[in-house]
């Protein structure tokens, strides 16, 4: 009822358009926690991004680590990897890659989403390991009735993506189907150049000739999702997906990628309303796989070999997991209790001139957790949260790769089991109805992941090594946020600031052996503090203006320097003229330099930088129409996470993309 009022009182004196625009930031604004950002798919479609990656950056706090044209992976505050936790639907994915090359995002296809929430700092109890944040993607359920979408997207360097859906919601049963198809060339930087011209001539590592204008990647992505109600109210439902994607380009690094192949499986049965007391009880099962082929083949390095390569790394990594949780009515609040499991296993066997290795010795990790949320109202302007979890994890590598954890440090275990538990207690207070003020305290732990516990690669020569330090502890996050949100007549503002005291964070570093080097991972304590602002503001003649900014500041406290790959201060700034029928925006990003650099992992400053982009939209019908240009001064400029800082670099950084048009209309049946 106060929302009804709050939007009355707003709503006078405005067009139609404003109207629509601020609703949907209201009712996001009242959807999202203080701590959470949404991203809905529709604001995906008028930009130029081509995986999820790329796509959240426009939420504050997010920045990527780029290794070619696609596969982005996503950072949070300056945690990326295992130090976030990535769920589609709630099921736990993992790219089989010991490279990287495919981040747990990059295995779902936009047109799936329906929306994208990201959850900033250590306050998620219900899974485990959410040490830095959550980012959690819900796909699309069939709507009542028939209905489908037909999306075609074009753009500069013949990047294409297109994708239909279709799917029919009746009462007792609904079902949905989707089909994508991604392909692009490599894309050219500012500076003209395609992103498979950046290895000088000299280098092994460049790519053959005619391979510059070969396909960047080319991707085909099906899904389907089942529901039925069985009884009255409840539900049961299917969804699997499959994702098939060829000829992937990373200069970042000194392979690409053959193949990347992925089944997602998963089901959940859900009864609300119970009782009075139980509200409502999901059970979740999942399962799913991920096969990767990565050789040297289009690169200068394989020449001469029969094979086709030098070098080869053939992967796989498959998880399945499950959950039950309840929600139930204590005292005026919500007890939100649960139980948890998974198993993930990742095994990569790799192939250099020196002989066949197994990489990633068949490493499985284990998890059960149990966890209790409580969420209560104080009084008419307080609320309360409450949070507590416990795991254990179990780690083992099946293969036995522990001649090198021997020779590097010391230890022939792999086999290890740890236990924590870790809580979280939030405040929200709303003092007047134009301000909220949340405050929270989080602890949670995270595990560390098979590769740095377990990888175990020898390489020539002097080439350095690449070994897991099985004695690795795991990491600890505890950290305090604190936000302010405001939403006045024309002005909607959020700030929130977080500082966060980290035990055992791991990270990579090089480790002096007995003959030679090797790139290892080591404990350390770190502190990282930061935050984000984003200010709305509605001026009259339906002109909508908007700036965000983003900081991390990190130490690695143990040895007194910075921490590594952290991006600097990032802003973006838009105006935008929108009458709902169709709109027209200006935005400007940018970047400071980042001079704080971790040098023992020959980390270097990047400079900043700024660019512009332009973008235009019609809706006509069922139609959607938008289009503009990316970085329209064709500039030059580099993220800071664009290279590998450690004895592996490639020595190349990855360019951002350069001027580059596009064309995108979705048009709904
Ligand atoms: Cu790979």
């Amino acid at each position: 009822m106060i929302h009804i009022c709050m939007l009355f009182i707003i709503f006078q004196g405005r067009s139609f358009a404003e109207t629509i625009l601020l609703e949907e930031i209201i009712v996001r604004g009242e959807r999202e926690a203080p701590q959470e950002e949404c991203l809905d798919i529709k604001e995906v479609r008028e930009t130029p991004a081509r995986d999820v990656g790329e796509a959240i950056k426009v939420i504050e706090g997010i920045t990527s680590v780029r290794k070619g044209a696609i596969a982005n992976d996503v950072v949070l505050r300056g945690f990326q990897r295992d130090n976030l936790n990535l769920l589609i639907d709630g099921m736990r994915i993992y790219g089989a890659c010991p490279n990287r090359m495919d981040p747990n995002a990059f295995h779902i296809d936009f047109s799936e989403i329906e929306i994208i929430t990201v959850l900033k700092g250590p306050f998620d109890v219900k899974n485990p390991g959410s040490l830095g944040g959550l980012v959690e993607i819900k796909t699309m359920r069939p709507e009542k009735g028939w209905g489908g979408t037909v999306n075609a997207f074009a753009g500069s360097h013949e990047n294409i993506n297109t994708s239909l859906s279709t799917s029919y919601g009746g009462d007792k049963v609904d079902a949905l189907f989707g089909y994508a198809y991604r392909y692009s060339l490599p894309y050219k930087d500012g500076d003209g150049d395609r992103i498979t011209e950046l290895y000088p001539a000299s280098s092994m590592h460049r790519y053959k000739d005619g391979e510059e204008d070969e396909k960047a990647y080319s991707i085909n992505t099906y899904w389907s999702k089942f529901g039925f109600s069985l009884f009255e109210n409840n539900r049961l439902e299917i969804a699997y997906a499959r994702q098939e994607a060829d000829d992937i380009i990373y200069p970042y690094l000194l392979m690409d990628a053959v193949y990347d192949d992925t089944d997602r499986l998963n089901v959940t049965y859900e009864i609300p309303d119970i009782s009075n007391r139980i509200k409502n009880l999901k059970a979740q099962f999942y399962w799913n796989q991920v096969k990767h082929d990565m050789t040297d083949e289009r690169r200068v390095s394989s020449t001469g070999f029969a094979s086709g390569y030098m070098m080869r790394c053939y992967a796989e990594a498959k998880a399945f997991g499950g959950k039950l949780e309840s929600d139930i009515t204590v005292h005026r609040g919500r007890l939100t209790a649960g139980i948890d499991y998974y198993l993930r296993n990742w095994d990569a066997e790799n192939t250099l001139p020196i002989g066949k290795q197994k990489m990633m010795p068949d490493v499985d990790s284990r998890n059960i957790g149990t966890y209790l949320e409580y969420d209560r109202p104080l009084m008419d302007d307080f609320r309360l949260t409450l949070g507590a979890r416990f795991d254990c994890t179990k780690t083992k590598a099946q293969d036995d790769r522990t001649a090198l954890y021997s020779l590097y440090h010391g230890t022939r275990d792999r086999e290890e089991t740890n236990s924590y538990v870790g809580g979280n207690i939030q405040v929200l207070y709303t003092p007047v109805k134009t301000i909220e003020l949340f405050g929270g305290f989080g602890c949670t732990t995270r595990p560390p992941a098979p590769d740095e516990r377990y990888i175990a690669l020898q390489k020539p020569m002097m080439t350095p090594d690449w070994v897991g330090n099985p004695e690795l502890d795991p990491v600890q996050n505890r950290e305090f946020d604190f936000g302010l949100r405001y939403l006045g007549n024309r002005f909607y503002g959020k700030t929130t600031f977080f500082y966060s005291d980290i035990k055992d964070f791991i990270t990579v570093y090089d480790l002096e052996g007995p003959v030679k080097s090797a790139r290892s991972f080591r404990n350390v304590d770190a502190t990282l503090y930061g935050g984000e602002i984003n200010l709305n503001f509605f001026l009259p003649f339906d002109l909508h203006l908007q700036g965000g900014l983003s900081y991390t500041w990190a130490r690695d406290d143990t040895h007194d320097k910075p921490l590594p790959e952290i991006p600097p201060l990032q802003g973006r700034i838009a105006a935008r003229y929108d009458v709902y029928t169709y709109f027209a925006e200006i935005e400007g990003i940018f970047a400071d330099d980042q001079h704080r650099v971790d040098s023992d992992l020959n980390e270097e400053k990047t400079p900043g930088w700024g660019i512009m982009n332009l973008k235009f939209g019609v809706k006509y019908k069922k139609f959607d129409i938008f289009a503009g240009v990316h970085n329209l001064f064709d500039r030059q400029y580099f993220e800071h996470l664009s290279y590998q800082r450690d004895p592996f670099r490639s020595g190349i950084k990855v360019p951002e993309i350069g001027r580059n048009f596009y064309l995108n209309i979705s048009c709904s049946l």
